[in-house]
């Protein structure tokens, strides 16, 4: 029963979630929206479910530089119109880097970035059939004049994708900036520290 009752909260939260950033699509399509500091910065966008395990580290980097920023499942191929609508409107919400993963025949980063001028940041995500390689190839193919730019497979790419956007957002941003050679500067004293036995 309780578990019932707990599937059952969980079940409104995700419908609520999903209708909420249905909403904010929607809601951006319109001509008079304010930029609030509350706002996201950054979208994480993956075309399955499945791509979350993985995608989860572009969202904890994200978070370790306290970064606003959301994450969304749409596709390019069962969800070509959301995909649509979610590139179209994101600029007007306030969104300044999109990171977008998909595996196999990986259109969803191109397709985003076919719908806005924001910079586009494809992940290609490992795949079963050929580990990745389709993924890369079809995210990172671009015909000349509508950029995507393509990370490494996987969790590095992941990761990656985060701080490449992080980069870009600290060019405008002092403490950003800042925080950014510190991790820097962490990881090579950590490198410069490693001793082997
Ligand atoms: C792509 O197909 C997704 O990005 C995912 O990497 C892959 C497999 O998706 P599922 O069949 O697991 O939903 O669109």
């Amino acid at each position: 029963m309780k578990d019932e009752k707990k599937k059952g909260a969980r079940n409104s939260r995700k419908k609520h979630s999903t209708n909420a950033a249905r909403k904010t699509v929607t809601a951006a399509s319109s001509s008079f929206i304010l930029h609030p500091s509350s706002l996201p910065l950054v979208a994480v966008l993956m075309g399955s479910k499945s791509d979350w395990e993985t995608m989860r580290a572009a969202s904890d980097t994200l978070k370790d530089f306290g970064i606003r920023h959301e994450s969304h499942v749409m596709s390019a191929h069962r969800t070509p119109k959301l995909a649509a609508e979610f590139a179209g409107a994101a600029e007007s919400r306030g969104i300044e880097v999109i990171i977008a993963a998909a595996g196999g025949a990986a259109h969803l980063a191109g397709i985003i970035a076919a719908h806005t001028t924001l910079p586009v940041l494809g992940v290609p995500m490992k795949s079963d059939a050929l580990n990745g390689l389709d993924s890369l190839l079809s995210t990172v193919q671009m015909p000349a004049g509508i950029p995507v730019g393509t990370l490494a497979i996987g969790k590095p790419g992941a990761t990656n994708a985060a701080l490449f956007a992080i980069a870009i957002l600290a060019n405008k941003r002092v403490e950003l900036k800042q925080k950014l050679k510190d991790f820097r500067g962490a990881q090579e004293k950590k490198i410069r520290e490693t001793k082997l036995d």
